[in-house]
């Protein structure tokens, strides 16, 4: 376990004893040609020889399953590392025209299930999911190798009921370049799911469990190395709604559905073409782009109108950052904490700004009053500069006993940048 350490010392000890003879020689003869015998020479290569190799094999040895135990084989790192093997690189590269080119790699943020879905006559609530690897646009021009769940992220939202019993279909398409699996923050059982879903390219698995906890839930993929895969963008959220309908949410107008993610990428941010995934930057915390729904979306994600009252169901894929989601010039009427919900779950109201952790999420309520563009953001504002906004237009009238600029003809157009682009 400590090889690592005992090559460092050889390594550091062999240097010190070449640096010595070579400065004793120096000291002894003046000029350094016909001074240093050839059986000298060649014993200092060796040594050299040596050191260095000691040196690079001292960087190779950290043992890559530290900091997990070995038992939860779902997640722990085990033997492979952040970075994704040379191997898989290069056949990405050679063949990168077949894999699926997406337009809009962005889920709708619309599609929020209704709450009436019906088991199967067996009692049976049955999903299917399909892992694929496929390319699409961060930003216009800047193309990323996405592994997705259903060609998309985040994946599709999910809805069940508190009590049904799910069978839970994961597809890995065949066109994978490596297995994937899903663990679901709502299922009760070792790994969430992923010990018994991990999937090769081109296989089925089946997991049935019971929803035993109402609530808000992340879903993700938990193979080796689970941050490289979880920052490929593979996650999505799975609404457990109470089975007591008096602790069901009421009616709104509009529900919507938004995750935020990083994605990290070798060179500098904003650099176009095809981006290889960077997995130190990984390791370091340090995305070059933060955003939601996959992508930076220039134009509007979402849609309402004024009067309306929306919900928006909001998840954090991560993998590294604490998400302060806010929406600039709106306050949330209502929020539900980490996405906790059901009987005696707390509510707070008047909300300025949320966090959603990494592998979490929250549910926020609000009615929209005023028209216009408002931005809703990450508001650890840097990360804008990463991407972290997307767009909430509010059509209607003006409400000037609201909201209105002495000054202005109209205060429908807001001073709003939405032409923001990477530089
Ligand atoms: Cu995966």
């Amino acid at each position: 376990m400590f090889l690592y350490i005992y090559l460092e010392i050889i390594s550091g000890v062999i240097g010190f004893i070449i640096i010595a003879i070579l400065i004793t020689y120096l000291l002894k003869h003046l000029v350094i040609h016909n001074t240093i015998k050839k059986s000298v020479a060649y014993s200092l290569l060796i040594l050299f020889l040596i050191a260095v190799i000691s040196g690079l094999l001292a960087n190779k040895t950290y043992p890559p399953n530290f900091a997990m135990p070995l038992f939860m084989h779902s997640h722990t790192p085990d033997q492979l590392p952040a970075s994704i093997p040379f191997n898989k690189i290069i056949y990405f590269l050679i063949n990168k025209n077949k894999f699926e080119k997406v337009d809009n790699i962005s889920a709708d943020a619309n599609l929020v299930p209704e709450n009436d879905q019906k088991p199967d006559s067996d009692g049976i609530v049955r999903i299917h999911l399909t892992t694929k690897e496929v390319i699409s646009e961060i930003a216009p021009g800047i193309y990323f190798n996405y592994w997705t769940y259903n060609g998309q992220v985040p994946g599709p939202m999910l809805r069940i009921k508190e009590g049904e019993t799910i069978e839970l279909s994961l597809t890995n398409d065949i066109t994978s370049l490596h297995h994937h699996n899903i663990d679901l923050h709502a299922v009760t059982g070792p790994g969430g799911g992923a010990t018994l879903t991990d999937v090769n390219p081109g296989e089925t698995k089946t997991i049935r469990w019971k929803a035993l906890n109402p609530g808000l839930y992340i879903y993700h993929c938990a193979m080796p190395n689970v941050s490289t895969h979880n920052s490929h963008g593979q996650y999505g959220l799975i609404l457990v709604d109470p089975k007591d309908p008096k602790l069901t949410f009421e009616k709104v107008d509009k529900e919507f559905y938004i995750t935020q993610g990083e994605f990290y990428t070798i060179g500098q941010t904003g650099k176009k073409g095809l981006v290889p995934f960077d997995s130190d930057a990984l390791l370091d915390g340090k995305p070059n782009y933060v955003v939601f729904n996959g992508k930076i979306n220039n134009t509007p994600l979402l849609h309402a109108k004024v009067g309306d009252k929306i919900r928006i169901y909001i998840g954090n894929g991560g993998v590294n950052l604490i998400s302060s989601f806010h929406i600039i010039g709106e306050i949330f009427d209502k929020v539900y904490p980490e996405g906790a919900i059901g009987e005696n779950s707390s509510i707070l109201k008047n909300v300025q700004t949320t966090a959603v952790l990494p592998g979490g999420s929250s549910i926020v309520e609000l009615k929209l009053d005023v028209p216009g563009k408002y931005l809703i953001v990450d508001h650890a504002l840097a990360r804008m500069n990463k991407g972290a906004w997307a767009i909430l237009e509010v059509s209607g009238p003006e409400q000037k006993d609201i909201f209105s600029g002495l000054d202005n003809k109209s205060n429908t157009e807001t001073n709003m940048h939405n032409d923001m682009h990477m530089e």
